[in-house]
C-alpha cells in the first residue's frame, strides 16, 4: 500500500502516541518526549495534522510565561514538520478537581474554572488556526444515581456549551464545537453517553448551529452499538464535524486499539461511508469532509519502535479498507446484489410526489388488495451482499 500523504488527511492526538502506557494496574512501560518530538515523527510517517489538549503541551498550571514560551516552541516544530493543529480540545478530566466533572461538577466554583479553562484554549485553538475544538466531557457523569440530579446537569451542560459557542461567534472564531460521547470510563456513567444522546441534547441548544459531534469508534462500540450507523445518523443530522477513529474488541474497558484491529467488518463499512458516502447518494449526499483522525494508544507492550509501528498502521490499515471499499462499490456484482437487496430502492419516497395521506388511503393496491402474503415471500438477499464485502476484503 502507498504511503500516506498530507491529501490523505490523516491526523493525531499527541496523546496517542505520547501515551506512555500507565494504566489502573500498572506503571508506564515508556518515557515521555517533548510533544515536539511526537510530532516530527508523525510528519516523517505521512501525518497531515496533529491536535492536542492543552495539558498535552503545557503542564496544568504552569505560569502564563512558561505557557507562552513551550507554546512557541510547540508551533515553531509543527510549522517546521509542516503540520496542521486542525483541532485542540481541553482536558476537563485529570485534575482532581475535576473529579465529579468539569461543566456538570455539582460544585459551582468548580464549573466556573472549567468554563475559564475550556475559554482560554479556545482563543488558543482560534490563533492556531484549528477548525475543531472537541469537548469530550470523561468526568461529567456519576456512579451513583442518587448523586446527581441529572435535570440540572443537563441544564448547565447545555449552559456551559451555549457559553462558549456564543464566545466563538462573539470573538468572530471560524471554529466549530464537537462533543465525544462515550458511555462510562472514567465514571461509571457519563452524560451523552452515545451519539444519539447528544445529538438529542444539540437540539436545545441556542447555538446548535456550531456544535456538532466527534464520535468514536471504540466509545460506540463500548455500548454495543454500531459505529457506522453512528457516523450515519450524525451525518444526515448535519453534524458530522470531527472523527476519532480507533479499534475496540466488544463491550469492555476502552482499548483504544490500531483502527481496523477491533471489528475489521465494521471498520470497512466505516471506511465505505467516509469516502463513498451513502449508497444512493454517493458524492452528491451527505459527507464527511473533516480530517482522518485518530485516537488509539500504542499498546502497553510496545516500545518506541512500536509506537511508531502502531500510529503507521492506523494509516495504512484506512487506505487499504479505502481501496478495497472503492472496488466494493465499483464492482457490477455488488451493484447487483444492492439492485436486488432494495437497497437503492429505499430512497424512493414512500408517497409519490404530491400523493397526499387521503390518496394514499384511497389506493386499494396498498391495503385491501395488498398481498402481504407474497410480498413476504420475498428474499432480501442480504447475506449474499455481505458476502461480496468479504470477499473484497479478505479475497
Ligand atoms: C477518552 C477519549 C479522549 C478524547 C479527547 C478528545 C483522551 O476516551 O477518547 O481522549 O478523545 O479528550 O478531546
Ligand atoms: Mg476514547
Ligand atoms: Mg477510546
Ligand atoms: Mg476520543
Amino acid at each position: 500500500v502507498r504511503t500516506p500523504t498530507p491529501e490523505d488527511r490523516f491526523s493525531f492526538g499527541l496523546w496517542t502516541v505520547g501515551w506512555t502506557a500507565r494504566d489502573q494496574f500498572g506503571e508506564a512501560t515508556r518515557p515521555a518526549l517533548d510533544p515536539w518530538e511526537y510530532a516530527g515523527r508523525l510528519a516523517e510517517l505521512g501525518a497531515w495534522g496533529v491536535t492536542f489538549h492543552d495539558d498535552d503541551v503545557v503542564p496544568f498550571g504552569a505560569p502564563d510565561e512558561d505557557r507562552d514560551r513551550i507554546l512557541q516552541t510547540f508551533k515553531k516544530a509543527v510549522d517546521a514538520a509542516g503540520l496542521v493543529v486542525e483541532m485542540v480540545t481541553t482536558n476537563t478530566f485529570s485534575h482532581p478537581v475535576f473529579k465529579d466533572g468539569a461543566l456538570t461538577s455539582n460544585d459551582r466554583s468548580v464549573r466556573r474554572f472549567a468554563l475559564r479553562k475550556v475559554l482560554r484554549n479556545v482563543d488558543l485553538a482560534a490563533e492556531l488556526g484549528a477548525e475543531t475544538f472537541v469537548m469530550w466531557g470523561g468526568r461529567e457523569g456519576s456512579e451513583y444515581d442518587g448523586a446527581k440530579d441529572v435535570n440540572a446537569a443537563l441544564d448547565r451542560y447545555a449552559e456551559g456549551l451555549d457559553t462558549v459557542a456564543g464566545y466563538i461567534k462573539d470573538q468572530g472564531y471560524g471554529l466549530r464545537i464537537a462533543l465525544e460521547p462515550k458511555p462510562n470510563e472514567p465514571r461509571g456513567d457519563i452524560l451523552l453517553p452515545t451519539v444519539g444522546h447528544a445529538l438529542a441534547l444539540i437540539a436545545r441548544l441556542q447555538h446548535e448551529d456550531i456544535v456538532g459531534l466527534n464520535p468514536e469508534t471504540g466509545h460506540e462500540q463500548m455500548a454495543g452499538l454500531n459505529y457506522t450507523h453512528a457516523l450515519a445518523q450524525a451525518l444526515w443530522s448535519g453534524k458530522l464535524f470531527h472523527i476519532d477513529l480507533n479499534g475496540q474488541r466488544s463491550i469492555k474497558f476502552d482499548q483504544d486499539l490500531v483502527f481496523g484491529h477491533g471489528d475489521l467488518l465494521s471498520a470497512f463499512f466505516t471506511v465505505d461511508l467516509i469516502e463513498n458516502g451513502f449508497p444512493s447518494a454517493g458524492q452528491d449526499g451527505p459527507m464527511y469532509r473533516g480530517p482522518r483522525h485518530f485516537d488509539y494508544k500504542p499498546s502497553r507492550t510496545e516500545g518506541f519502535d512500536g509506537v511508531w509501528e502502531s500510529a503507521r498502521a492506523n494509516m495504512e490499515t484506512y487506505l487499504l479498507l479505502a481501496e478495497k471499499a472503492r472496488a466494493y462499490r465499483a464492482d457490477p456484482e455488488v451493484q447487483a446484489a444492492m439492485e436486488q437487496a432494495g437497497v437503492l430502492e429505499l430512497s424512493e419516497p414512500t408517497l409519490a410526489a404530491g400523493e397526499s395521506v387521503a390518496d394514499l388511503l384511497a389506493d386499494r393496491r396498498a391495503f385491501e388488495d395488498f398481498d402481504a402474503d407474497a410480498a413476504a415471500q420475498r428474499g432480501f438477499g442480504f447475506v449474499r451482499l455481505n458476502q461480496l464485502a468479504i470477499a473484497h476484503l479478505i479475497g
